[in-house]
């Protein structure tokens, strides 16, 4: 999840509530908060989190409401990488490969990331490799200290 637009880190928090009521899908966890340098594009800093989620949807219905949450969150696309209220990308999906038109997972840019994989690495350990934390050692990703800073999310395993 990234948000660097507008009350992004509201926006992020909203997107947990949101994720926790798609159809066949519970969160079951979420990482810390992270503020981030924009990487490969300008703007403000962003805010990233990565949540995990057990779901019997298929990847590409889970895409389909991925972006839906997006615009409900009122992004929009203006060119590649323009800041944004709220972006959903799709990381992984248990162990699948996809590779459509419109979906490829795992997600390829992820492990060049930081962003990604540091808050993965919290709440899908086994999912992160030594040698995948040590590649993105050297970019400065911020966590922040008092956890998310609203009601209703807090690190770790989500209760429900
Ligand atoms: N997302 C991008 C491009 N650059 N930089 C940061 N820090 N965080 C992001 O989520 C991000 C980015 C494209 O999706
Ligand atoms: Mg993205
Ligand atoms: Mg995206």
């Amino acid at each position: 999840m990234g948000a660097n637009l507008g009350d992004a880190v509201g926006t992020l928090a909203s997107a947990c509530a949101w994720l926790s009521e798609l159809p066949a899908t519970t969160v079951h966890a979420v990482s810390g908060l992270y503020r981030t340098a924009p990487w490969q594009t300008q703007g403000p800093d962003f805010f990233n989190a990565v949540a995990a989620v057990d779901t019997r949807l298929t990847a590409p219905d889970l895409l389909h409401a991925l972006l839906a949450l997006e615009l409900r969150a009122g992004r929009e696309r203006p060119y590649r990488y323009a800041p944004r209220t709220l972006d959903l990308d799709l990381l992984l999906f248990g162990s699948a490969c996809v590779d459509s038109v419109v979906l490829t997972v795992p997600h390829p840019r992820m492990w060049q990331r930081a962003f990604v994989v540091v808050p993965l690495s919290e709440v899908a350990p086994a999912c992160v490799s030594t040698q995948a934390l040590r590649a993105v050692q050297g970019q400065v990703i911020e966590r922040l200290p008092g956890g998310w800073p609203v009601e209703g999310v807090t690190w770790g395993p989500q209760a429900g």
